[in-house]
C-alpha cells in the first residue's frame, strides 16, 4: 500500500472532456496521486481538471499553453511528478483504453524487481479489442520494425501505459528526448535497456476509445519510422 501511494499517474489529456472525470473517479480506490497534463485543449477539459482537483485530494493539473505532443506533455509531468517525490511514475491515456484495474499490477511489477513495467498487447495474454484489422497491423509491424532495428527482445514498443522508476527517469536523459508521438514511447523503452536497466512486459487488454477522437497523425507515424534507425545509429555510436 505504501508503494501504490508513491505513485503518480501522468494523465495527459487533450480534449477528453467525455472521458476525464470517468477516469478519475475509476482511478480513486487505487490510492494513487494523478497529475492531469493539459494542453489547453479547446473543449474545456482543462477547467474539468481543475474543478475536480478542487474536490479530489489526490488529483492534480498541469497547464501547458499549447498542444505540442504527447512527448513534451509527459516530459513536464515526469518533472513535476519527480519533484513532488513519486518512487513510481506512470504513463496512461485518459480515454479507457487502458483499463485502470491494471494499473496495481503495473506498479506490482516495479516493487517486484522491474524498473520499467510496460503495460504489453504482444505477450501472452495481452491483446486489443474492437480494433480493425489495418490498425492492428500497423501497430502490431510498428514494434516488430522497432523491435528488428533495435535488436531488442520487448515485444510492445508502442504501447502509452507504463510504469518508470524513479531512478530511471532520473538517469536516461530525459533533456535529450525530443520525440513526441510513438517514437517517444519506443524512445523511453530504448534509452532505459540502453542504461542496464530491467525491463518487464505485463500483459494487457487494450480497448479502442469509446469516447472522443484520436489524436494520431501520419506526422507521428513519420516521427517513429524515422526515429527508430536514428537511435540505433546513436547507440551504436556510443550517443546513447
Ligand atoms: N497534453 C496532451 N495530451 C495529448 C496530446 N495528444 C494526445 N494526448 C492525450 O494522450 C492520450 C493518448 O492520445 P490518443 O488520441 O488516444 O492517441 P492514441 O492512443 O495514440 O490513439 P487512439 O488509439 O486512436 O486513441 C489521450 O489521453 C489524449 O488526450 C497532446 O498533444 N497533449
Ligand atoms: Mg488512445
Amino acid at each position: 500500500m505504501r508503494a501504490v501511494s508513491a505513485a503518480t499517474i501522468c494523465l495527459p489529456t487533450y480534449n477528453e472532456r467525455e472521458n476525464l472525470e470517468a477516469m478519475l473517479r475509476a482511478l480513486a480506490p487505487l490510492g494513487v496521486r494523478v497529475l492531469v497534463i493539459d494542453d489547453n485543449s479547446p473543449d474545456g477539459t482543462g477547467e474539468i481538471a481543475d474543478r475536480l482537483a478542487g474536490e479530489l485530494e489526490f488529483v492534480s493539473v498541469l497547464h501547458r499553453d499549447r498542444k505540442e505532443g504527447l512527448g513534451p506533455a509527459y516530459l513536464a509531468g515526469f518533472q513535476r511528478a519527480l519533484a513532488d517525490g513519486a518512487e513510481y511514475v506512470l504513463e496512461m491515456d485518459c480515454d479507457f483504453s487502458h483499463n485502470p484495474a491494471d494499473v496495481p499490477r503495473l506498479i506490482q511489477a516495479c516493487t517486484d524487481g522491474a524498473d520499467l513495467a510496460l503495460g504489453s498487447r504482444y505477450v501472452p495474454g495481452g491483446g486489443t479489442t474492437n480494433w480493425g484489422i489495418g490498425r492492428r497491423i500497423v501497430s502490431w509491424g510498428g514494434s516488430f520494425y522497432a523491435r528488428t532495428l533495435l535488436g531488442v527482445g520487448i515485444r510492445d514498443l508502442t504501447g502509452g501505459f507504463k510504469c518508470y522508476r524513479r531512478r530511471v527517469l532520473e538517469s536516461i536523459g530525459l533533456e535529450q528526448i525530443h520525440s513526441k508521438g510513438y517514437a517517444f514511447q519506443i524512445e523511453g523503452t530504448y534509452r532505459t535497456l540502453r542504461k542496464g536497466f530491467r525491463v518487464v512486459e505485463v500483459p494487457i487488454t487494450f480497448v479502442d476509445r469509446r469516447e472522443g477522437v484520436s489524436k494520431m497523425s501520419r506526422a507521428i507515424f513519420l516521427e517513429a519510422v524515422t526515429k527508430v534507425p536514428a537511435l540505433r545509429l546513436a547507440a551504436l555510436t556510443n550517443r546513447l
